[in-house]
Formats: C-alpha cells, sequence, structure tokens
C-alpha cells in the first residue's frame, strides 16, 4: 500500500493499521507523528491473511479522541483462501456494513444481521 496521509487536523496524529503486521516505520505506532498542515508517506507490501482489518489514529492521548471524531476505517483483505471460503458460502456478493453510533461501532455483513442493525431492538437502541 502507498498511502500519503495529510494532516489537515490543528493536532499531530499518525495512523495505525491496526492488525497488518508491517515494518516499524509505516506501522504508526505513536512514536512519529505528523504535525498539523505535514504529510507522512506510507509504502508496504499487506502480507497478512485475508480478512477485515482495520486503521485508526495512534497519536498518545489523542487516539481516542480522534477515533471518536471519524478517523478510522476499514481495510478489507482478500486472498485465494478468503475468495474460495466465500464461494463455498455463496458469500461472493456480500457487503460489509459499519454502523457508527456515538461510541459504539458495529461491522456485519449485509443480510440478516444488517438488517437487525439497521433496525435494532429497543434493548440494542438504548444502551
Ligand atoms: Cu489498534
Amino acid at each position: 500500500m502507498r498511502i500519503r496521509l495529510r494532516n489537515a487536523l490543528a493536532e499531530p496524529t499518525i495512523a495505525h493499521w491496526h492488525g497488518l503486521t508491517v515494518d516499524t516505520r509505516n506501522d504508526g505506532n505513536g512514536s512519529f507523528l505528523v504535525p498539523p498542515g505535514e504529510s507522512y508517506d506510507y509504502d508496504f507490501e499487506v502480507r497478512n491473511r485475508g480478512g477485515m482489518y482495520w486503521y485508526h489514529p495512534h497519536p498518545h492521548g489523542r487516539t481516542a479522541s480522534q477515533t471518536y471524531r471519524g478517523l478510522y476505517g476499514l481495510i478489507m483483505v482478500e486472498d485465494d483462501e478468503e475468495r474460495a471460503l466465500r464461494a463455498a458460502l455463496d458469500l461472493s456478493r456480500a457487503k460489509a456494513l459499519v454502523v457508527h453510533a456515538g461510541s459504539r461501532t458495529f461491522v456485519a455483513p449485509i443480510g440478516d444481521a444488517g438488517a437487525a442493525l439497521l433496525n435494532p431492538s429497543p434493548k440494542e437502541d438504548s444502551t
């Protein structure tokens, strides 16, 4: 992946690739931060197995607030094994659904589980 992070925030940030095995320079573990107005170039090969990973900011003391305000996302890694499994389960057209509600984030494939998230029961809605 080659990604340029441009920090348009008024505070330092850095992106961490949660679950991906990357070298220290590209990990975004917080040992290096991108100052406001500056950028940082990531360049690494994804070596992990197929699956769902995510990225989020990792500046010490600011991780939670930046993540809460929406600086996160999913990374879907596909490989031959993943494609074979999806084909065997007839999931070839499945998409992931992400719902961010306050401090709670839900991820589910679209289907019955996705429909349940879009129409939560009163118990789920009140927590
Ligand atoms: Cu993480």
